[in-house]
C-alpha cells in the first residue's frame, strides 16, 4: 500500500513577498501515517518547492504507482488548485483514491462532493486519526463508509459520517514528518521575514480557538476547542528542527498565545534548548493576550520571538464588536506600544470592507494605522470564507458577487458594503496600502529603523516594488 502526499502548484501570497512554505499539514499527516500504519510506503510530492508543475506532477504519480493521494487544500483560494491536482490522479488511474481536507472542504463538504467527482473522500476536521484509519482500511479492503469524520460518495449519494472526537493530548502527537521531505527542507524560505538563506519550518504550539469571531473559520473547524502541547515539547520540537534540519526562522502555527503562564513557561523551555542562540520565531496573537503577557515579554525576546503578528482588524469598537472579536482599540495601542518597546518586530492585521463601511470610516482606519505606527500592516478585505458567520450572514442576504474562490484570499473584493462597490473597495484596499507605506518619512524610517528587522523587511519591500502590485490588482481585479 502506498500513499502520497501532494501539495500542488500553488499561487503565492504575494502581500508577504517571496516565500517557500513547508506544507506542514500533510507532513504532520504523514508523520501520523508513518507511526501509526503497519507497512505502508509514504511518499511527499511538494509541487513547490520541488518545482514540479502539472505535467511533472503527472509523470510523478504515474511512476510512483500510489493506491491513495492525500492532497493539502491549506485556504479556499486552492480548491481549483486541488481539484485539478485529483483529477491529474483520476486521469493517470481512476481507481486510486483520492483525498483531500482542510478547512475549506470541511465546511464544503457536500457542495465540494457535487462539484469534483474526481474528489473521493474528504476528511473533515482534525485529519490524523481519521486519515489513519481510512489508510488501513483501505489497505484491508474494509469497509470504508464506516469511518468516522469522512463525507464521501456511495451509491450516487453523499454521506456525510459523524465528526470524529478530538485528540485529546496533542504531545501524544509524532514530531512533523520533516525527515519525510529532507531532500529539499533547505529550500523552505520566507524572504521578507527571515531572508532566502534561513531555513524555514513551521511547527504547532497548539491548535484552534476559544473564541468565535465572526470573519474566522478555525473555531468552528476546531470544533470551539484550543488545545495546545505542553512548552517542554514544544521547545522541543523547535530544538528538533533546529538539530536535525538547522531550522533558523520557526512559525508557530498557533492562532493564540493564550494567558496565564504559557507563554512565560514557553520563554523558559525554549531559553533552555538554546536554540534562540541561533534561530527566531514567531507567533500570531490576539492584543489582549499581549496586554496580558507584558510581563513574560522580555523573556520571550530573549527566547528568539522577533516578530508577531497581532489581530487588531478594526480601529471602530462597534465593528469589533459586530466580528465578536472582544478586544478594544486601546488594547491594541497598547499591544503594539508593548512588542516595540520589547524590541519585537510588530506586524497588525486590519480588516476593511464590513457591510457599513464608507469611505469615512475607511479612512479612519488608514488614520488608526498610522497613528498606531506598528512596523508593519497588512490591510485585507473581509472575505466571506465558507464556514463563518460572516459567510452564512452573506449567503443569505445575496451580498457575495465573486464566486470564484481563487479570488477568496483577502485581497481581493469579493463584497460590497452598503455605500461601496466592490471596485470602490478594491481601490480603498490599495489606498489603505498607499498611505501607509508610501510617505517618505515612514520609507526612511524603516530603511534606517534601529531594528534590523525592520531594516530588512523595508528594504526588501523597497526592492519589490509591493506597491505596485497592489495598484495593478486594483486595476486588473474587476475586470
Ligand atoms: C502558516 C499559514 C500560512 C502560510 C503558508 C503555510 C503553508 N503551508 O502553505 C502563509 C503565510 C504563506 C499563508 C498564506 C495564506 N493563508 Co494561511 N495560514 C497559516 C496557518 C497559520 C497555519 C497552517 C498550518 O500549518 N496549520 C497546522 C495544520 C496541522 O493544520 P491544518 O492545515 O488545518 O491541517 C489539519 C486539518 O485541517 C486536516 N487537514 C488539512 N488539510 C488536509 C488534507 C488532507 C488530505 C487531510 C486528510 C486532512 C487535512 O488535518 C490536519 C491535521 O489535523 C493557518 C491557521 C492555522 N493555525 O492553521 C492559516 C490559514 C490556513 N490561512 C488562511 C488564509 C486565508 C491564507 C491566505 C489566503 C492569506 C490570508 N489572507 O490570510 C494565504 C493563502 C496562500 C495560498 N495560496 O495557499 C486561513 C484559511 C481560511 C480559508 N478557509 O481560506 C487560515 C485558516 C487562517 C485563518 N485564521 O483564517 N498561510
Ligand atoms: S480571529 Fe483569532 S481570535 Fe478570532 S476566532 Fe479566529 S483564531 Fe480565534
Amino acid at each position: 500500500m502506498k500513499i502520497m502526499f501532494v501539495e500542488p502548484p500553488k499561487d503565492m501570497w504575494f502581500v508577504m513577498g517571496d516565500y517557500v512554505p513547508p506544507p506542514y499539514g500533510i507532513i504532520q499527516l504523514a508523520a501520523y501515517v508513518e507511526k501509526d500504519v503497519k507497512d505502508v510506503d509514504i511518499e511527499i510530492l511538494d509541487c513547490n518547492a520541488e518545482h514540479v508543475d502539472w505535467g511533472g506532477m503527472r509523470n510523478r504519480i504515474e511512476s510512483s504507482k500510489p493506491d491513495i493521494v492525500a492532497c493539502s487544500s491549506l485556504a479556499t483560494c486552492n480548491t481549483y488548485v486541488v481539484a485539478r491536482t485529483l483529477e491529474t490522479v483520476k486521469k493517470v488511474d481512476k481507481n486510486i483514491l483520492t483525498v483531500t481536507g482542510g478547512q475549506h472542504f470541511t465546511a464544503t463538504a457536500q457542495e465540494s462532493l457535487e462539484e469534483y467527482p474526481v474528489i473521493d473522500v474528504i476528511v473533515r476536521g482534525e485529519g490524523e486519526r481519521t486519515l489513519a484509519e481510512l489508510v488501513i482500511k483501505a489497505k484491508e479492503k474494509l469497509n470504508l463508509p464506516k469511518i468516522m469524520g469522512i463525507s464521501f460518495r456511495q451509491r450516487g449519494k453523499i454521506i456525510h459520517n459523524p465528526l470524529r472526537p478530538l485528540i485529546e493530548n496533542l504531545d501524544e502527537l509524532p514530531y512533523p514528518g520533516y525527515h519525510l521531505v529532507q531532500h529539499i527542507v533547505s529550500r523552505y524560505n520566507f524572504a521578507m521575514m527571515a531572508g532566502r538563506d534561513a531555513a524555514y519550518v513551521l511547527i504547532e504550539g497548539s491548535r484552534g480557538c476559544p473564541h468565535e469571531c465572526t470573519f474566522c473559520t478555525q473555531w468552528k473547524h476546531w470544533q470551539g476547542t484550543w488545545r495546545m502541547k505542553s512548552p517542554k515539547r514544544v521547545a522541543n520540537e523547535m530544538e528538533f528542527c533546529h538539530r536535525n534540519f538547522g531550522s533558523r526562522f520557526i512559525w508557530l502555527t498557533d492562532d493564540n498565545f493564550g494567558a496565564g503562564t504559557r507563554a512565560n513557561d514557553l520563554a523558559d523551555e525554549i531559553i533552555k534548548t538554546g536554540v534562540s542562540d541561533d534561530a527566531t520565531w514567531f507567533v500570531q496573537a490576539r492584543c489582549d493576550d499581549i496586554v496580558r503577557n507584558k510581563d513574560a515579554l522580555p523573556k520571550l525576546r530573549k527566547s528568539g520571538l522577533s516578530w508577531v503578528l497581532l489581530g487588531v482588524e478594526n480601529s471602530d469598537q462597534s465593528t469589533l464588536n459586530a466580528f465578536k472579536k472582544e478586544i478594544t482599540p486601546e488594547e491594541a495601542k497598547t499591544a503594539v506600544k508593548l512588542l516595540k518597546k520589547n524590541d519585537i518586530f510588530a506586524h497588525v492585521m486590519l480588516i476593511i470592507g464590513g457591510r457599513k463601511d464608507t469611505v469615512e470610516s475607511i479612512r479612519k482606519q488608514r488614520e488608526f494605522a498610522n497613528a498606531l505606527d506598528p512596523d508593519f500592516v497588512m490591510f485585507g478585505v473581509l472575505t466571506p470564507f465558507p464556514g463563518t458567520h460572516v459567510y452564512e450572514e452573506a449567503r443569505r442576504n445575496g451580498w457575495i458577487e465573486d464566486f470564484n474562490w481563487s479570488h477568496y484570499d483577502m485581497i481581493h473584493a469579493i463584497m460590497p458594503t452598503e455605500t461601496l462597490s466592490r471596485s470602490e473597495l478594491q481601490e480603498q484596499l490599495y489606498e489603505c496600502y498607499r498611505s501607509f507605506y508610501s510617505p517618505w518619512r515612514r520609507k526612511l524610517q524603516g530603511l534606517f529603523s534601529s531594528n534590523k528587522l525592520k531594516r530588512k523587511v523595508f528594504r526588501y519591500m523597497a526592492g519589490r516594488a509591493m506597491l505596485e502590485q497592489f495598484k495593478s490588482l486594483f486595476m486588473g481585479v474587476l475586470e
